[in-house]
């Protein structure tokens, strides 16, 4: 298949891979990127850059290896939304793909896409897109993989992607996060994932567990104020 319209960020050769559990019995279908901690701080750094120069820079930084994820966006705009996914995603190793492809303005291509993902090894597809979203709804219309939908805030606060992407008919489902929360469609995309993944299991737990300690750290902050009628 035509590479779809452009890769915002191409993910291929240079840095090593290894299987999830690195023993050759493994039926693991995840390939890890080994990352230092500084390479990922300095991702992190990277993300306030203008898209060109991101793409430049991220082109450098390349990974060859199969995707499991692909994440699809309707449009370059929708990217300060959907990196959030793409973050993630890097965090727990991940391979991963992210296209624009637009229900409106590409469609074949978007028939094209959906028909071959299963084909081409992806598990998940996390499709992001703003206004009249139709782009997961279509998605999901034409594969039996499951498709994870972020509703963009474009216009109208992004109630108008949300009704487009989660009230589908009877018997294609997305499931659909909140406006803007492409996080938690990675989150999802990496637990249905981890159904089969002891290590990435392991990952995600751990992540959730950090989210306790910061409950726990805001409850010790909390129980510094004073007020005349606060008992705790
Ligand atoms: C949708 O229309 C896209 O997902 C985007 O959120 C919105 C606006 O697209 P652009 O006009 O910025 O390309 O298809």
């Amino acid at each position: 298949m035509e590479p779809l319209h452009f890769h915002i960020l191409s993910f291929t050769a240079k840095i090593s891979m290894h299987a999830i559990h690195s023993t050759k019995k493994s039926k693991s279908i995840l390939a890890i990127n080994r990352q230092t901690t500084r390479e990922k701080r300095q991702r992190k750094n990277i993300l306030h850059l203008p898209l060109h120069l991101k793409s430049i820079i991220f082109a450098k930084k390349t990974v060859s290896m199969k995707p499991l994820v692909s994440i699809i966006m309707g449009s370059t705009s929708d990217l300060k939304v959907m990196e959030k996914a793409a973050l993630f995603l890097d965090e727990m190793e991940i391979p991963f793909e992210m296209n624009a492809l637009s229900a409106h303005r590409t469609p074949e291509a978007v028939e094209e896409f959906a028909k071959s993902a299963e084909n081409r090894g992806l598990k998940v597809i996390i499709a992001g897109a703003g206004m009249a979203a139709h782009l997961p709804g279509v998605i999901a219309a034409s594969t039996a993989l499951p498709v994870i939908g972020v509703p963009i805030s474009a216009t109208l606060d992004g109630m108008d992607a949300l009704l487009s992407i989660v009230q589908m008919p009877p018997g294609i489902p997305v499931a659909t996060v909140g406006i803007n929360n492409a996080l938690n469609a990675a989150i999802l995309a990496a637990q249905m994932l981890a159904f089969k993944e002891d290590v990435l299991r392991e990952k995600l737990q751990t992540y959730k567990a950090n989210l306790k300690r910061k409950i726990e750290k805001a409850n010790t902050e909390l129980k510094k104020l004073n007020y005349r009628f606060k008992t705790n």
